[in-house]
């Protein structure tokens, strides 16, 4: 009798411990609501469309006229409408660019759309946007600059006044906002109401970042901020589109500055690309990058938007990693997305679409070497095909390292795997690997680090498998993985690629065989009747080429490059001998430069060998990441014979430290010389210039 007892009473308490088997205890620091919603949304866009559109600038100086800001056809249905055909999901409207410029009519200042010509004064672009999205059913977010080139009060306690009232303002008539997104740039100087100066501000103290998002916790409780150091979402540390192959949901911001606080422009930037293990705050990051090669909109920057295939690359480098995608949009000056970007967005989504329609691993058979609560199916593998975020598979405690055998039943074939964690769990897992049977044994076929929301492993070519194992091969505490997926990319021809050497040799090639490439020299886009590509070929004076691959009716994404003349001939000179390594800036190897002094006395000569036109020129910054060097204001002069100079253009190169990329600036109008001449200005760090190539275009 006693011995039943006993029994009865172990198996009650046994059966107890599996119904009462607790969840497993969330990991280090853990999202918010308003971060879960943000890493949900995944995907939107940062549009830029304001004064700058107008002025064919990446950053207005703050004196352009409120008449110049005048579209014929501002469209915020069409524009909200290309996002969503690409699956954003929301978008974030550059409200107030550095320029100064609002875009709505604000009572802080004068420099607003209402004294514009824009509908007679009377219009509201951030409206139009907010009407678009709840008409689309998309979210709305919203970038009003800090730093204000326009504003007399710049730098002085009553401008945080004024930009705190131009926030309210936004925050209670446009809401509710799933972002308010705050930047650091601060290129220092600027119009500033006529003053015409440098300014500087303490990064760490200025904006009183604690207070200031006090504001916006208070009026709009929804909104992730997003900013160098956070508060919700950091900055991944480039204006490429991707996070590190590791990517960490925490991060715990550093000053780059020793000593003060970290805050917006006030950070170690390139540790966002990472973020931190076991960092101090939930701070997942978020991927900005423009569609085209600037944020705003240049008619010379036509022709070189990202094509489909690179945006889906982008896809998996930053939602493949955790991280969200905020893809930049550029309207024109008429007010819409031109055609050709609207195309790009549409095929991206679609791809994406297709990509991700079937889970190949729904209906699969699951073993996993544990599960949570003997086997309570409350933490069973059937959670990860449920597409529910939050349910998920758990381990017993002390069981770090499971593994799960995926039995598809039949051989599938697939080139992405697809695992999330729970994040309201925090993030646990810091490896894995992926194995396939291959007759009687494993072989490892992909591993992958830090899991977090959204882990895309993109296979270099398709793997057939029956049997599919994941190992977990680090965490430091048991796991709680929500999804596992496997998906097909859809069959794509390769796009080409198009290169030339210094002396003028263009090749086209493919990452795989295609049945043939077309191309042009004429800036119309490939057809069957163009060229077909089959041997290297000289285009030594420079010229567009467009190329497509073709196969069995089918075209893949159109490629284009512009060349100038090339560099061979070219005579290089620095005033005074004053320079290193000058030939350095025409090698055609963007990874060497040149140095040569800061100013107006000094400037690199070149001696073209012969008259030729010039309608552009081109600056390369450095492209190993750092800034000491980089010139970001510039003068640009030209001359028959080399003696007497004429100034063609002079102006700033904005942004280049966030996004340094080839630099075109086109001239007033085309000229005609031998020699030009290159005056570095100024320079984002260090007090040389260094020249990564130097060139003009046709
Ligand atoms: C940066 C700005 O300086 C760029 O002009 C652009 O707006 C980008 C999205 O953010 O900080």
């Amino acid at each position: 009798m006693t011995k039943r007892l006993l029994l009865f009473a172990q198996l009650s308490l046994l059966a107890a411990a599996v119904f009462a088997q607790p969840a497993p205890k969330p990991y280090g620091a853990l999202p918010t609501d308003r971060q879960i919603k943000w890493q949900e949304t995944e995907m939107y866009c940062i549009i830029h469309f304001s004064m700058a559109t107008f002025d064919d600038k990446e950053w207005g100086y703050g004196d352009e006229p409120n008449s110049l800001f005048d579209p014929s056809g501002f469209n915020a249905a069409q524009i909200v409408g290309a996002a969503k055909a690409g699956g954003f999901k929301g978008i974030v409207v550059v409200a107030k660019h550095h320029d100064g410029f609002c875009l709505w009519p604000t009572r802080t200042t004068s420099h607003n759309i209402s004294q514009s010509p824009y509908k007679g004064g009377k219009g509201d672009v951030v409206k139009e946007y907010q009407q678009a999205c709840d008409k689309l059913n998309m979210k709305l977010g919203i970038y009003c600059s800090p730093w204000d080139r326009a504003n007399t009060f710049y730098g002085k306690p009553e401008y945080l006044e004024i930009y705190r009232a131009q926030l309210k303002e936004l925050y209670s008539n446009y809401g509710p906002l799933f972002m308010s997104w705050h930047d650091g740039a601060n290129g220092g100087d600027g119009f500033y109401g006529g003053a015409r100066e440098q300014r500087t501000i303490d990064r760490s103290t200025y904006y009183d970042w604690e207070n200031t998002w006090a504001i916006t916790r208070k009026m709009q409780p929804g909104a992730a901020i997003f900013g160098d150091a956070g508060a919700d979402v950091r900055w991944v540390g480039n204006e490429e589109g991707h996070a590190g192959e590791t990517s960490w949901e925490t991060y715990t911001p550093e000053s780059s500055e020793p000593g003060k606080q970290p805050a917006n422009g006030l950070v170690k930037y390139w540790l966002g690309t990472e973020g931190t293990r076991d960092g101090k705050y939930w701070m997942p990051a978020e991927c900005d990058v423009p569609l085209r090669s600037g944020w705003f909109y240049h008619q010379s920057q036509d022709g070189q938007s990202k094509s489909p295939y690179q945006l889906l690359d982008l896809y998996y480098k930053s939602v493949g990693r955790g991280a969200c995608l905020d893809l930049g949009l550029s309207p024109d000056k008429t007010g819409i997305i031109t055609p050709e970007d609207q195309k790009i967005l549409k095929t991206f989504g679609q791809l994406v679409k297709q990509t991700f329609a079937v889970n190949l691993a729904k209906g699969a058979s699951f073993t996993a070497s544990n599960v949570r609560g003997h086997n309570n199916q409350k933490f069973g593998t059937a959670h990860l095909t449920d597409n529910d975020r939050y349910s998920y598979w758990a381990t017993d405690d002390k069981v770090t390292t499971p593994s799960l055998i995926v039995d598809l039943h039949q051989p599938k074939t697939f080139n992405v795997i697809r695992l999330r964690e729970n994040i309201k769990l925090g993030q646990r897992i810091e490896s894995v690997a992926v194995d396939v049977l291959k007759g009687k044994g494993w072989k490892q076929i992909a591993t992958a680090t830090s899991i977090g929301a959204n882990r895309l492993i993109r296979l270099p070519q398709n793997i057939t498998a029956q049997k599919v194992r994941l190992r977990i091969t680090g965490s430091p505490v048991c796991i709680a993985l929500s999804d596992f997926g496997l998906f097909k990319e859809p069959v794509h021809l390769s796009a080409p690629e198009i290169k030339r050497t210094a002396k003028g040799e263009v090749s086209i090639t493919t990452e795989a065989p295609v049945a043939k490439i077309l191309y042009t020299l004429n800036g119309t886009a490939p057809n069957n009747s163009s060229k077909v590509y089959d041997n290297p070929f000289m285009l030594a004076n420079g010229g567009v080429i467009k190329a497509a691959s073709f196969d069995n009716g089918k075209r893949s994404d159109m490629k284009t490059i512009e060349f100038g003349p090339v560099k061979t001939d070219w005579h290089i000179s620095v005033d005074e001998d004053k320079g290193k390594d000058l030939i350095k800036a025409v090698d055609n190897d963007p990874y060497t430069f040149a140095e040569v002094p800061v100013g107006e006395k000094y400037g690199l000569v070149v001696d073209l060998g012969s008259e030729r036109r010039i309608s552009r020129f081109t600056y390369l910054p450095r492209q190993d990441k750092h800034t000491d060097g980089m010139t970001d204001a510039y003068e640009f002069y030209y001359s028959n014979d080399g003696k007497e100079w004429t100034k063609a253009i002079n102006g700033e190169f904005s942004n280049i430290k966030s996004n340094p990329i080839l630099q075109i600036v086109p001239l007033q109008s085309a000229i005609k010389a031998r020699y030009f001449k290159f005056v570095p200005l100024r320079v984002i760090s260090g007090d040389k210039a260094e020249i990564a190539e130097i060139g003009i275009l046709n």
